[in-house]
């Protein structure tokens, strides 16, 4: 029998993981074999990727893996996205790449949008205009150091930035640069109308690939230093939206669930909540909602909203834990379950609001949030942290009526995937205010859906069997609304 053992790198805002895969009898399973911190660091008051240290870090994992658990086949890196890192003519990282919450879009955004309007960016991209895009960093930095222009000769997004540094190879791969705001809506090629109005010199863009293409083999130099042997270096769905919802096992939707109706909310750092559709929507509609449009790995699209997640949560817990008052993920969770359901709505919050998107402390500005919009002050930790979890569900129930309204058709049910749905609270609330049965797994998402990508581009399963493949090797937890409230939705229908 083939067992397949290979790596995936998945780099997320609340840790990075090196994760070993192994296929075998059909079945996927992940298993973590190092986990580091990788959080932004700050110079000059701007705020950065750690390169080094994180390939560092990826490489101590590779070294480990290679020696417990070998042979290995492959490896691939997924990060977040809009976020990357420019190569020189010679081949080597220019400048450090900044953190999409750094500040310096903010003295800029109007001149862009002078020039290219937020509304002509989604109907030329498909993506939903927004500061931290790759397009708002990017003329950000050409208007600081004009010289770039002759200075870079590629710019890497930074899964595709590590896998060149492990491979030698510099690809741009669709997914990850579906949310760049610089492609046409299907990712298919650079959307030329806005690298022209915003003077974007096009040959910074490396060669399209779709998500899925070995693109080389692990450096020899690297390869004797972690002693893996040849591995290959897979571009995969790169993004980690994209390979987290590459793992969503649908069709498991339960009596009312066709497969086309079911929707998804990818619950980590951000909270992602969408469905996928076999063409962009482009629909002003669509815009004003404030929906984006995504690659999915197999080249369909993904219609979602990025929501401010559980960064509201995390950043609570920094700030409590700088205090030396540290809560873990699983007690704050528990503090908010305790409260009492019918007191226990103090405030809704809008995740969304640009106050909740930056470093910083969030319970002072969850006040100033609640006085600003009228609203009772959470005051104990148990209601700040319940606060933020019913506003994330409210907000996730409104998203999904709008994606029915757009779409026309009623949503089924919805997978909940991510580190997040370890929150149960928050799957049941999010049962509860939508209405609808959420099939929560897996939770290493992103993990599992960059192994089978990179399976696929192995040729050891086919595209359409991946989903089947997670279907079989974990089962989900199932969560239904409240019965009082299902009473209220049919009262209203
Ligand atoms: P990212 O990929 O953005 O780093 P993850 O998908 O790993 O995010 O999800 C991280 C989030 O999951 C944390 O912010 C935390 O809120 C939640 N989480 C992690 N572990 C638990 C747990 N044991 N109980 C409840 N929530 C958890
Ligand atoms: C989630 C995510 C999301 C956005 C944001 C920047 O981790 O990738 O899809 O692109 O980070």
């Amino acid at each position: 029998e083939e067992i397949i053992k290979l790596l995936a790198i998945d780099l997320g805002a609340s840790s990075g993981r090196v994760m070993l895969g192994t296929y075998a009898g059909g079945k996927v399973e992940v298993e973590e074999i190092r986990r580091f911190p990788n959080g932004p660091v700050e110079a000059d008051e701007q705020l950065y990727w750690d390169v080094q240290q994180l390939f560092h870090e990826m490489k101590q994992g590779i070294l480990e893996a290679a020696k417990s658990r070998g042979p290995l086949q492959s490896l691939s890196v997924d990060t977040w996205g809009v976020d990357y890192g420019f190569l020189d003519a010679e081949g080597e990282l220019l400048y450090s790449p900044h953190h999409y919450r750094d500040q310096r879009m903010e003295g800029i955004a109007l001149a862009l949008e002078a020039a290219l309007p937020p509304e002509e960016q989604f109907k030329l991209t498909g993506n939903q205009s927004s500061p931290i895009n790759t397009v708002y960093q990017l003329f950000a930095d050409l208007q600081a150091n004009p010289e770039l222009t002759q200075k870079a000769s590629l710019l890497l997004m930074m899964p595709d930035l590590f896998n060149y540094m492990f491979s030698g190879t510099a690809v741009a791969e669709q997914t990850i640069w579906s949310t760049s705001g610089l492609l046409n809506p299907d990712s298919s090629a650079p959307a030329s109308e806005v690298l022209r109005r915003l003077e974007l010199p096009v040959k910074l863009i490396p060669r399209l690939v779709p998500a899925g293409t070995v693109i080389g083999e692990l450096r020899p130099g690297l390869q004797e230093e972690l002693g893996s042997g040849p591995l290959k270096v897979i571009a995969g769905a790169s993004h980690d939206t994209a390979s987290a919802v590459a793992s969503i096992p649908y069709g498991l939707g339960g009596s009312t669930g066709g497969e086309g109706s079911a929707a998804f909310i990818s619950c980590g750092t951000w909270s992602l909540v969408g469905l996928e559709t076999a063409e962009p929507i482009l629909s002003a509609e669509a815009d004003a909602y404030g929906f984006t449009n995504e690659s999915c790995f197999g080249g369909t699209n993904r219609l979602l909203k990025n929501i401010t997640g559980l960064w509201l949560l995390q950043e609570t817990q920094r700030g409590w834990a700088e205090a030396g008052e540290p809560l873990s993920h699983q007690e704050a969770a528990e503090l908010a379950e305790g409260l009492d359901r019918s007191t226990a709505r103090i405030a809704v919050l809008d995740p969304n609001d640009p106050l909740f998107s930056t470093p910083g402390d969030m319970p002072l500005r969850i006040e100033s949030y609640c006085i600003r919009t009228g609203q009772p002050v959470p005051q104990s930790r148990a209601e700040i942290i319940r606060t933020i979890l019913e506003s994330l569900a409210q907000s996730y129930a409104s998203t999904i009526r709008e994606l029915e309204t757009l779409t026309g058709s009623p949503v089924s049910c919805i997978h909940m995937v991510g580190g997040g749905i370890q929150n149960k609270l928050l799957c049941q609330l999010t049962a509860d205010a939508t209405g609808k049965e959420i099939i929560a797994g897996p939770v290493e998402a992103s993990a599992i859906g960059n192994v089978l990508v990179q399976l696929t581009a192995l040729g050891a399963i086919e595209a359409s069997e991946a989903r089947t493949i997670v279907a079989r090797s974990s089962a989900p937890v199932r969560y239904q609304p409240a019965l009082s409230i299902i009473h209220s939705d049919q009262g209203g229908q």
